[in-house]
């Protein structure tokens, strides 16, 4: 089994960094403007693209990917709404199987159809406990999931989900109040569990200011990932990535 990247995550984690994923629906960008948003990407030092979305009524999440990684060698790892989008253009796949719901579809059920479909893209797999928490606000993950968000307010649920997660295997932990989420996660959450899993903590939803970003690693995310707000504004990039970047934690 390939894990490159994975070795990457665990390596930035043992050596105090954090990391930059900007979260791009391919929905949501032309082919045109991608060649410049990987140019700022590539000058802000951002760490990951994570492709994806909870629906893709677009057919060009192959052509996306192939023009990022021809402009770019920032790794570009699916973060698939559905089976449907894998793409053996990118590096890695998050395997994301939705521990927080109770819906056996997206715990298990969708992962064992496409399987074979999976294993033969060749694709980095990376199983990935996802936990959507409550982001004040019905969200497309939300609706599309068809299972209740973890509440905000309940730090010892969302600790002991990750702990679940951690033992059953997953290798990464990814904390979403969904796609511009009100209310982003809260630092008490964050840090309630960070502070009882190994595995690297990915933190995104509703996410806007540098500062959010800053409070959430300095809380124990591992990985801030954004999306909306560099969608409305791409200048922000560079920002972000200072600011998450700035926050250097002694390994
Ligand atoms: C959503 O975590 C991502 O799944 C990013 O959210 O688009 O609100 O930044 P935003």
């Amino acid at each position: 089994m390939k894990q490159a990247l994975y070795n990457t995550f665990i390596d930035k984690k043992n050596a105090g960094e954090k990391s930059f994923a900007v979260l791009i629906d391919p929905d949501k960008v032309t082919l045109q403007s991608i060649v410049p948003l990987v140019a700022l990407a590539v000058e802000a030092k951002v760490d990951y693209f994570f492709v994806g979305g909870s629906l893709i009524i677009s057919n060009h999440l192959d052509v996306c990917i192939q023009a990022i990684k021809a402009n770019c060698n920032i790794p570009v790892l699916l973060f698939p709404g559905s089976p449907s989008q894998v793409s053996r253009y990118a590096d890695a796949l998050l395997y994301l199987s939705l521990i927080s719901g109770r819906n056996p579809e997206l715990l298990i059920g969708q992962h064992v159809i496409s399987a074979p479909f999976v294993k033969k893209s060749g694709l980095e797999i990376i199983p990935t406990g996802y936990m959507v928490i409550d982001g004040g606000a019905p969200t497309t993950v939300s609706y599309i999931s068809n299972a209740s968000p973890i509440p905000a307010d309940k730090n010892d649920i969302a600790m002991c989900t990750a702990m679940a997660g951690e033992m059953l295997g997953m290798k990464l932990i990814y904390m979403d109040a969904g796609s511009g989420a009100k209310t982003p996660i809260a630092e008490g959450m964050i840090q309630a569990v960070s502070k009882n899993i190994e595995s690297p903590l990915i933190i995104g939803g509703g996410i806007t200011t540098p500062e959010k970003a800053y409070l959430n690693c300095k809380a124990g995310a591992d990985v801030i990932v954004i999306g909306n707000a560099i969608e409305k504004d791409v200048s922000l990039i560079k920002e972000m990535s200072d600011a998450i970047k700035s926050v250097a934690v002694k390994a």
